[in-house]
């Protein structure tokens, strides 16, 4: 599989499809920013059925941590990696119709027994399947846990400097 960057692969992302990459895009990106070493495929559980669960089973031997699977339509995706794997997963339903509805049910709604870490529908879900996944590896490594808190700390910080903004728009709006 085509590795991204030149450590061993700890997180593989995978696709039904190459035209959910822009939005799947949101979750490489953050991995990158981490430096997260991380693998990425076009997979579909429909198309290529045998192609995933070869995948899948070859997973763990290479070093693989956490799974995230995005698709769209009846996204099964996740939930039949799942079912090849004690790896975590982390599924995120993609918007290729029905605003995504028909993905976010097929991969929220798994039977017990077979758990998938389901984010919201489209880009804030991809993001958040690669935040989560980082999360997950952080549990056992201080740099990536420290990663984390920055982080959130940017974050905050940018949500205050947007308050500003706002505010002082509000004063000129008000004075005019
Ligand atoms: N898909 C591909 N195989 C099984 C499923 N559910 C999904 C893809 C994509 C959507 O079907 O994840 O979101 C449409 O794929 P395409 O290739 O027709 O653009």
């Amino acid at each position: 599989m085509p590795k991204l960057g030149r450590a061993a692969p700890l997180v593989a992302v995978v696709m039904g499809s190459d035209s959910d990459l822009p939005v799947m895009n949101e979750c490489l990106k953050l991995l990158g920013q981490f430096s997260v070493p991380h693998e990425c495929a076009v997979i579909s559980a429909h198309r290529t059925p045998d192609r995933c669960r070869q995948y899948v089973r070859s997973a763990p031997a290479r070093g693989i941590k956490v799974i995230i699977a995005g698709a769209g339509r009846a996204a099964h995706l996740p939930g039949v990696i799942a079912s090849y794997t004690t790896l975590p997963v982390v599924g995120v339903p993609l918007d290729a119709g029905m605003s995504g509805l028909d993905a976010l049910l097929s991969i929220a709604q798994m039977p017990s027994g077979v758990p998938v870490a389901c984010m919201a529908v489209g880009k804030s879900g991809a993001a958040n399947a690669a935040l989560f996944a980082v999360e997950v590896l952080a549990v056992s490594d201080g740099v990536l846990a420290r990663k984390l808190k920055q982080h959130r700390t940017s974050m905050a910080a940018e949500v205050v400097r947007k308050s500003s903004l706002v505010v002082a728009e509000r004063n000129r709006a008000d004075k005019s």
